[in-house]
């Protein structure tokens, strides 16, 4: 079965879900891993004062028995405490629509001058269910040993010169948690805050650009058979559906183009000495690519860039028209975040592991984590011996 993921719920209903289809029975969860992802989303400097009221958490109402997947549809719930959808003087109709944000589209799809009920769904809260499913799919990963980063690469002029690889990881995970905005590089991380700073003072809103990056996926995640089940594509999907993403990257992206051939691919080396690795002995001593050749893994680092625009809320407003009378008015004000880049670069992070769990589990599919194991082991085995030395 594939892995997949549906997930429901209004930024101020009473929750938000996820249901995940396609686990192994047998997969211990971290639910302390889990959780603290949850809270990492909730962090970073330049939210609004909706998370001072959540505390997200991740609740297993279905498929989840003593800490550990049955196999059956797992569903997750994360509570809203600012639950207020059904008291209309706590949620007013809003007719000016804000340039950015699903309200206009939204009120002309549901036929309605009200874009209440678009702005609830529509509104990032979404990516706490989302978060909480690609963390579960991470304790898959695991225990393969694939391992992924995610962080706040850059905003407006500043770029972080950071190039993570496995050897670093765990340091660069201890740079970003002491970082107010993810970004393990402290220059960068300082220049950031200065943006977002001068953007509130603004009454004005500001994006970014996030990296993830995947260690230790094997050659072969994803298919160049068919182009639904090309794991670039599928990862570009996952990302472009987080809220405010406007561009998704792999390996050098855009930059492609400006390059000729040999100046762009990555040649192709093998030792027979490193088959045990993830790679299985073939190495590249660059990774233009982002790990991912004709649609599948090739062995080294999946490397993938999200680009979110700035909030769509804006305190000071923007040109826009009241539905109710068709006049030129401000945009509505509702409270928001100045900055959400750090709490995306975790978003990102989660639902880019779990289009990688997903490909794996196409991969090596069991119904119990043994039965996969033992798909993955037979796969590695014979990969090993392509080469016969
Ligand atoms: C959001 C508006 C704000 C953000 C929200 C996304 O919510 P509120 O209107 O309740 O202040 O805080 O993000 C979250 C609640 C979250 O958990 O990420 C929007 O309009 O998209």
């Amino acid at each position: 079965m594939i892995l997949t993921c549906k997930t429901a719920g209004e930024s101020h209903g009473p929750c938000g879900l996820a249901i995940i289809e396609g686990l192994p029975a047998g997969l211990t969860l971290d639910v302390e891993f889990i959780n603290q992802e949850l809270q990492r989303r909730q962090g970073g400097y330049g939210r609004g004062g909706r998370q001072a009221i959540e505390t997200d958490r991740a609740e297993f109402l279905t498929g989840v028995r003593g800490g550990t997947t049955t196999g059956a549809p797992l569903t997750v719930q994360v509570v809203n405490k600012d639950s207020r959808l059904n008291d209309a003087d706590k949620t007013p109709p809003v007719h000016r629509p804000r340039p950015g944000h699903a309200d206009l589209a939204g009120a002309v799809k549901w036929q309605t001058n009200d874009c209440r009920n678009t702005l609830e769904r529509a509104s990032a809260r979404e990516t706490a269910a989302r978060t909480a499913a690609g963390a579960i799919s991470r304790c898959l990963l695991r225990a393969f040993d694939i391992r992924v980063f995610g962080y706040v690469k850059g905003m407006l002029d500043v770029v972080a010169p950071t190039h993570p690889t496995r050897e670093m990881l765990d340091e660069l995970i201890a740079l970003r948690e002491d970082s107010a905005v993810y970004c393990p590089d402290d220059a960068t991380c300082k220049a950031i805050i200065a943006h977002i700073k001068q953007a509130k003072i603004d009454k004005d809103t500001v994006g970014g650009l996030c990296e993830t990056v995947v260690f230790g996926c094997p050659p072969g995640l994803g298919s160049c058979a068919s182009w639904q089940e090309k794991l670039d594509a599928k990862i570009a999907y996952a990302v472009m559906g987080i809220q405010a993403f406007k561009a998704v990257e792999i390996g050098l992206g855009s930059e492609c183009g400006k390059h000729t051939g040999s100046n762009v691919h990555d040649p192709i080396q093998y030792d027979a000495s490193q088959a045990n690795e993830s790679h299985f002995g073939f190495t590249r001593p660059r990774n233009n690519a982002g790990g991912i050749e004709g649609g599948m893994t090739n062995g080294m680092p999946v490397v993938v860039k999200g680009t979110m625009k700035p909030i769509s809320t804006l305190l000071q407003g923007m040109d826009s028209v009241d539905l109710c009378t068709g006049q030129n008015e401000r945009s509505d004000y509702e409270r928001s975040d100045v900055c959400a880049l750090p709490a995306a670069s975790v978003v990102m992070e989660n639902v880019v592991a779990f289009e990688i769990a997903s490909a794996f589990l196409t991969s090596f599919s069991g119904t119990t984590m043994d039965m996969v194991r033992a798909s993955f082991n037979a796969y590695a085995k014979r990969a090993r011996n392509i080469i016969q030395s």
